[in-house]
């Protein structure tokens, strides 16, 4: 939400509408990074860890965006971006300057790169003219990768946690935190040469947990807070070297698996398609090996993903259903569900023609290095856009169907998605039908039972290509949940044995249907019902 009119969201904005995140039952808020920052990745590439982009407001605001979230019970998490900084940071800056200067070591020289590439296209390493040597960038060359081996670099990046700590924010979500810990020598991927991914080299690296099991020792064990890694490419069993409830590091990852599961095999512009079967097989993985020892995160979009509804879901004719129906998976699985800006009221993909309208820095490097290689139509070329850009899910929040969404009285920073007049807030508040009001009682029903948060997980259907069952318990309490993912008329049978016979309708995404657990269960498109053990609430 743009507070002061300029186009541009900021705390301002956000503080303006705590009530409504208060009255969704939002309990914590993350913000992406609000950092000072050259906006080469839109705040991921940080210039001053202490002070804000002045774009989205003044510490004052924030002091003022804090306060106001604690009033109402609410909490805040900071992202917390430290595998690379901005190459307008004052480290960098200064590492720059000569090869024998104390910051130099801060960030990772060598006089010949390897043959990694950068995730946002290119090689991973920039010639600096300056001193005649290469840094390392895995994201783009003004992101330049910190060296963690570097204990002063460490100790810096624990004293500024602390400052925010202090402040009195609740956590952080902590970027690309995987990526820390490089391979010594930085040896060259196998392969293809300049093209070649480096991934194994810098994901899970060697020290990367006992990295963090110093700074939970040395900064977060000394707060009361919540943390959550992004983790690109973790296994279960890795995700739980990270979350283990005995490791000491962090509270939560989020994992890519199922983000993957559309990509083919040249990456995530490389359009698949995938399978409901493939889609529970990978969900139930993390359910299962997950439980008793660590925390699931549940999420379908962020802000580098496209928009849930269009991608896993149907976003024209059974968009309000499709929606529902998703939000009903991430809120009875087990693990804490985070809800990305819009996606509370089904907010959709976009299609923008040109090229221009596009903002992020992955997108706009992929699309000219397609167009240098020649190799596909610029039609081809914005359907990946179209079907996975990561501005998909940065088009301004749609909060009424004023101009601009009434997010800003000014043409804001990235095109409003055209269907802001039908798909907003205020319309949908109004609605009690409506994806927002759904959301809203999706959040209470999970705080109201506990066999939501704590209970087990067991899948009915694993091989069927079109609807989702699977169960829950926690003692004697059930919690059944049966999701159609296809546009069209479904059944659902239970094998004898796998329900009780109690359970009643709670909530469900269409008026009337099986109000109790009947064989078999008849699903119109994209339904979705939740059943509980009858008179359980506790
Ligand atoms: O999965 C992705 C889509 O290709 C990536 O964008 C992936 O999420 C990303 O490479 C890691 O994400 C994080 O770090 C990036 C930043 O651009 C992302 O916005 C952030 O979430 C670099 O800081
Ligand atoms: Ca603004």
């Amino acid at each position: 939400m743009d507070g002061n009119g300029d186009g541009i969201g900021d705390l301002k904005g956000i503080l303006s509408k705590l009530d409504y995140l208060k009255w969704l039952g939002v309990e914590v808020v993350w913000l992406s990074p609000i950092y000072k920052s050259p906006n080469d990745d839109m705040g991921y590439d940080i210039s001053d860890y202490r002070s804000l982009n002045p774009e989205l407001g003044t510490m004052a605001d924030f002091d003022q965006l804090l306060s106001g979230l604690h009033q109402r019970g609410m909490r805040l998490i900071m992202d917390l971006v430290v595998n690379h900084t901005s190459d307008e940071h004052e480290w960098f800056r200064r590492s720059r300057e000569t090869r024998d200067n104390a910051y130099r070591d801060y960030y990772i020289w060598r006089a010949k790169p390897n043959n990694w590439s950068s995730f946002f296209g290119g090689p991973a390493w920039t010639l600096d003219e300056r001193t005649g040597e290469y840094y390392l960038h895995l994201f783009s060359t003004k992101q330049p990768d910190l060296n963690w081996d570097n204990p002063r670099v460490r100790t810096e990046i624990y004293e500024m946690m602390r400052w925010w700590l202090d402040k009195g924010v609740d956590g952080f979500r902590m970027d690309v935190i995987g990526c820390i810990s490089k391979v010594p020598g930085l040896p060259d991927a196998p392969g293809k040469g300049e093209l070649e991914w480096g991934g194994p080299f810098f994901l899970n690296g060697p020290h990367v947990h006992e990295y963090l099991q110093d700074m939970q020792a040395e900064v977060l064990s000394h707060y009361d807070v919540m943390t959550v890694g992004e983790t690109l490419s973790v296994t279960p069993e890795q995700a739980l070297e990270y979350t283990g409830f005995t490791r000491g590091e962090l509270s939560m990852v989020f994992q890519f698996e199922l983000m993957g599961i559309d990509a083919g095999t040249d990456g995530k512009w490389d359009l698949k398609d995938w399978k409901v079967s493939e889609f529970k097989r990978i969900s139930s993985r993390w359910q299962t090996e997950l439980y008793g020892h660590g925390w699931n995160t549940l999420y379908l979009s962020n802000h580098d993903q496209p928009r849930q509804v269009s991608r896993f879901g149907d976003d024209g004719k059974y968009r309000v259903e499709s929606a529902k129906m998703l939000a009903t998976l991430l809120h009875t699985l087990q693990g804490t569900p985070f809800i990305y800006q819009g996606e509370e009221i089904g907010m959709t993909n976009v299609c923008f023609d040109s090229i221009e309208d596009y903002r992020d820095i992955e997108t706009l490097n992929w699309y000219k290095e397609q167009i240098a290689k020649g190799e596909r139509s610029v039609a081809e070329i914005m359907r990946s856009i179209h079907a996975k850009g990561r501005d998909n899910a940065r088009t301004p929040m749609q909060w009424t169907g004023a101009p601009n969404g009434g997010f800003s009285i000014r043409p804001p920073w990235l095109p409003v998605n055209p269907n802001y007049r039908t798909v907003n807030v205020e319309k949908q508040r109004a609605d009690a039908h409506s994806v927002l009001n759904y959301y809203r009682a999706l959040i209470r029903l999970r705080k109201e039972n506990l066999v939501l948060v704590y209970g087990d997980y067991t899948v009915l259907n694993p091989e069927d290509e079109t609807t989702y069952a699977f169960v829950r318990r926690l003692d004697d309490l059930w919690v059944l949940t049966v999701l159609n993912f296809t546009p069209d008329q479904q059944t659902f049978v239970a094998a004898p044995g796998q329900l009780p016979a109690s359970l009643r309708l709670v909530l469900s995404n269409y008026p009337g249907g099986e109000r109790t657990v009947e064989k078999p269960f008849h699903l119109r498109p994209y339904e979705a019902r939740v059943y509980l053990t009858v008179a359980e609430r506790r």
